[in-house]
């Protein structure tokens, strides 16, 4: 008879473990599934990108009109400018300081942005350049010119002034920019002209 209890009572202790071992291994996969979708999330958040455009305005008695979009993705932003109306031949571009084109020579947009405090040069230069020194650019027979460039330098919104280019603005010269001439290439007349504002 106490045998008998014995190994029902073993009998059952067997059923409950097992049971408890079930639940567990059915508890786990749900734990996972939830961080899966948390991280899922996260993720979409980090890889949002950010976009800006806006269209050039000529100046300086220009014909020249364009279009610029900025997109971040990654902590990259991508500049794309698509101009017309040009002189056949290189043009320099700019980042200036304000996004305030409403002087008819564009001169209302100040300087170079130049939040470093650098001596204007080529991008990457080891002796310095500007955040906005972006460069020259080609015009065809036509008139028509466009432009792409990307760096981790610049971002669109972000809180550190001396990567956020929001609230400046982009000037396209009527000369070249010879990427020496102290404080601004001698690029010449400024002939287009776009304020970065979202
Ligand atoms: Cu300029
Ligand atoms: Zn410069």
């Amino acid at each position: 008879m106490k045998k008998g209890i014995l190994i029902l009572a073993t009998g059952l202790l067997l059923i409950s473990v097992s049971c408890k071992g079930e639940k567990k291994e059915e508890a786990k996969p749900q734990t996972e599934e939830k961080t899966e979708k948390v991280s899922e999330e996260t993720a979409t958040k980090t890889t949002e990108v950010k976009k800006v455009k806006f269209a050039l305005a000529s100046k300086s008695d220009s014909n020249v009109t364009g279009n610029v979009v900025f997109t971040e993705k990654y902590g990259i932003v991508n500049m794309t400018a698509v101009m017309e109306g040009l002189t056949p031949g290189k043009h320099a571009i700019h980042i200036h300081a304000k996004a305030d084109c409403s002087s008819p020579d564009g001169k209302s947009t100040g300087g170079h942005w130049n939040p470093t405090s650098q001596p204007h040069g080529k991008w990457g230069a080891a002796t310095g350049y500007h955040k906005g020194d972006i460069g020259n650019f080609d015009a065809d027979e036509n008139g028509n010119g466009t432009i792409s460039f990307q760096t981790d330098e610049w971002c669109i919104g972000c809180d550190d002034e001396n990567k956020n280019i929001i609230g400046k603005a982009i000037i396209v010269h009527q000369g070249t920019d010879d990427l020496t001439s102290q404080p601004s290439g001698a690029a010449g007349k400024r002939v287009s002209c776009g304020g970065i504002i979202q």
